[in-house]
């Protein structure tokens, strides 16, 4: 299998950090140039017309994108450790977390990276400041949220490590290079606590 990703961007990240939870082995990295619009040349958009990263291209040559899709099969690949969910519950419970963080947390970040970092204006055009600005300010209506949430818990979805943490830390991670976003600093120790735990385990 062929892995589709982009040095930094984030959302390969979380299928790279899911692939080293894991212990997968044997998946061939492929870089795109982003920078260069690599991914919207002929070659990249026949196997993601959609032209992101990352993308998992099977040994049978069909394509997955969306990092959690790409997740789920490699969790099917490999069930152990699980990160997904073991009963139908769990899984639901583990969903609601993850897309939480991925719809509410790491998208507010990337709009906002999106719209009002100079370093992104090649890639969000037009670029609508004021637009990246209020979703900044959403973003910490959710993170203020995940603060007192993890007051009370270990991790995201509960009691053990999942998916929705590492979608919740790479979100957090975008944010600390390209927001200079520290949860701690806005007096969200609880927040910034969990984000120094889970930056201590290898797969970070
Ligand atoms: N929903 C997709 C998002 C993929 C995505 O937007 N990837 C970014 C890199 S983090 C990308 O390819 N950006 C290229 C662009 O904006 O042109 C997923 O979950 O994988």
């Amino acid at each position: 299998m062929k892995l589709y990703v982009s040095p930094r961007a984030p959302n390969p990240r979380r299928v790279t950090m899911f692939i080293a939870e894991k212990g997968i082995t044997g998946i061939e990295e492929i870089s795109v140039n982003l920078s260069a619009n690599e991914h919207k040349g002929a070659a990249y958009l026949e196997r993601n017309p959609l032209a992101g990263v990352p993308a998992l291209e099977l040994d049978d040559g069909r394509v997955l994108s969306e990092s959690r899709a790409i997740c789920t099969y490699l969790e099917g690949l490999q069930p152990e450790p699980n990160l997904m969910g073991s009963t139908f519950e769990e899984r639901a419970f583990i969903e609601m977390a993850d897309r939480r963080m991925e719809l509410s947390l790491f998208g507010t970040i990337a709009n906002c990276i999106r719209h009002t970092h100079p370093g992104l204006m090649a890639l969000e055009q037009p670029q609508f400041q004021d637009f990246g600005h209020s979703q900044g300010e959403k973003m910490l209506v959710v993170a203020r949220w995940l603060d007192q949430h993890l007051a009370g818990t270990g991790y995201v979805a509960g009691a053990r490590f999942t998916i929705a943490d590492i979608t919740a830390f790479c979100a957090l991670e975008f944010a600390r290079g390209l927001m200079k976003f520290n949860p701690g600093e806005q007096g969200l120790m609880h927040l910034q606590a969990y984000r120094d735990r889970i930056a201590q385990r290898p797969s970070a």
